[in-house]
């Protein structure tokens, strides 16, 4: 039987849920061209959608939002921010943004351009796609067991550092403005990557002087992972393990809206005084002012509150046991998910899933669409609509590896009962399964196309 890990907190508020028959979602779904992202949330039961600015604030970070200094320059809750992501990043050069893509939009306007490569263990959607807006190329290179979707390897989300070598001697260190590491990494299941892993990284892009930036969204669950399966950090807190981690950094990116605890807000940071001065200028441009960066102050608050709060070892236990709760029960049912599961979600392998929908039927997309049908969960497909690949000159289409279905579980929104529930329904669509169709897409656009892509049945 699957184990739950208590949840270490009360709840003081509460949201009602919405509950449709099963009539209505198929009127939505089809309204919504059979993509979730076009679902209005009144027609949603369980919203797995993301774990991205999604999550509860606790009354401790309520409480800073009533504490906002609304200066334009210099409020006090800049100065708290500033304290905290010192004492755990161990930065002294950062601004705060109005969220990750951001921070990633001032960086890569300013670091890279066309001829340029930027590469990284895996890049999420935005990240690539602001690389990309730029006429730069962006390198995914995850180790092979990261791609292998029952390959228990404790950290499947590692750079593959040889290969990193080999792509620097290829293109060029002077091609090379930048490396980048995502903590966790998402696009793969959310899977940590190791501290060892991290200094090897870095070791090897000293040695061709390549800085070296981490994306840091989820960087707390990777820590708690490197504290549970690291040999040398059992005994180690988060915070030391947190700051041994990004003392390899020259910089990192995030998006708060993950291990911040907050519904808005991002971070860049770096220990290159000259580049600092590039981000504040271009971040005045197109963010705001440096001691708030597109934000409200009490939302730099609740930041700061926040990012403290998530690295508290009791609530990691939590989150992180949520979600390896809900893919144990999975598993009891012989549903095919991402082994072992990641920190933030559980995903479904809709290859295996679905056997019978051809990747260019978008079976992940498809399965989206049958779990939303099923019982109001709408999930988010990670495959072949988001990452399918068009050779502009051919038009050849190539298909990512994995075919995925995220599962991504806000942050202390949701309990053992609505997991129950999620589970339940996904083993009913799973001994269902023959009966689920394909998808033909007749409207996407150029870049980010998940966003807004239409669809109809293969019916
Ligand atoms: C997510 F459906 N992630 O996972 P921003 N880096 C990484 C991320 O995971 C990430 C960002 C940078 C989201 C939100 C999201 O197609 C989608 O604060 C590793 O969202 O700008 C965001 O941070 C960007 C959901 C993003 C999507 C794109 O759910």
């Amino acid at each position: 039987m699957a184990h739950y890990i208590l949840e270490p907190f009360k709840i003081k508020s509460v949201e009602a849920m919405p509950v449709t028959t099963r009539d209505a979602r198929v009127q939505f779904m089809r309204e919504a061209g059979y993509n979730i992202f076009h679902l209005p949330s009144r027609a949603v039961t369980i919203d797995f959608l993301t774990d991205s600015g999604t999550s509860a604030m606790s009354d401790h970070q309520w409480a800073g939002i009533m504490e906002g200094d609304e200066a334009y320059a210099g409020s006090r809750n800049y100065y708290h921010l500033r304290d905290v992501v010192k004492d755990i990043f161990g930065f002294d050069l950062f601004v705060p943004t109005h969220q990750g893509r951001g921070a990633e939009q001032v960086l890569f306007s300013i670091v890279t351009g066309p001829g340029k490569t930027i590469p990284n263990n895996t890049h999420f959607d935005t990240t690539r796609a602001n690389i990309e807006a730029r006429g730069a190329a962006a390198r995914d290179l995850v180790i092979p067991e990261g791609l292998a979707p029952t390959n228990r390897h404790p950290f499947k989300g590692n750079m593959d550092v040889a290969a990193l070598e080999k792509l620097i001697q290829q293109v060029g260190v002077a091609n090379i403005p930048l490396a980048m590491t995502t903590i966790t990494n998402n696009a793969v299941g959310g899977q940590p990557v190791s501290i060892a892993n991290i200094r090897a990284t870095k070791e090897l892009l000293a040695r061709y002087q390549i800085p070296f930036y981490i994306d840091a969204c989820r960087y707390a669950e990777n820590c708690y992972f490197i504290q549970q399966r690291e040999p040398g950090y059992r005994d180690k807190s988060i915070k030391e393990i947190a700051r041994e981690l990004f003392s390899y950094a020259d910089g990192f990116t995030m998006s708060a809206k993950k291990d911040g605890l907050v519904n808005i807000g991002g971070l860049l940071a770096t220990r290159d005084p000259a580049l600092f001065e590039q981000i504040q200028n271009r971040l005045i441009l197109t963010e705001g002012f440096p001691t708030y960066g597109g934000l409200a102050r009490r939302d730099l608050e609740a930041l700061a509150r926040g990012l403290v709060e998530a690295t508290d070892e009791k609530y990691l236990a939590y989150r992180t046991g949520q979600v390896a709760y809900l893919a144990e029960r999975l598993l009891e049912s012989g549903v095919p998910i991402v082994e072992p599961p990641g920190g933030h979600a559980v995903f479904l392998d809709a290859k295996r899933f679905l056997p019978h929908i051809p990747q260019t039927q978008f079976p992940a997309q498809a399965l989206t669409v049958a779990l939303y049908l099923e019982g109001g969960i709408r999930a988010v497909e990670i495959g072949g609509v988001m990452f399918a690949q068009k050779d502009a000159a051919t038009g050849n289409v190539t298909y990512p590896m994995l075919e995925l279905v995220r599962l991504a579980i806000p942050r202390r929104v949701y309990t053992q009962s609505h997991l129950d529930y999620v589970a339940e329904v996904i083993t009913k669509v799973y001994e269902t399964r023959e009966s689920v169709r394909g998808l033909k897409m007749v409207y996407e656009q150029a870049r980010l196309r998940h966003f807004t892509a239409r669809f109809v049945s293969t019916n």
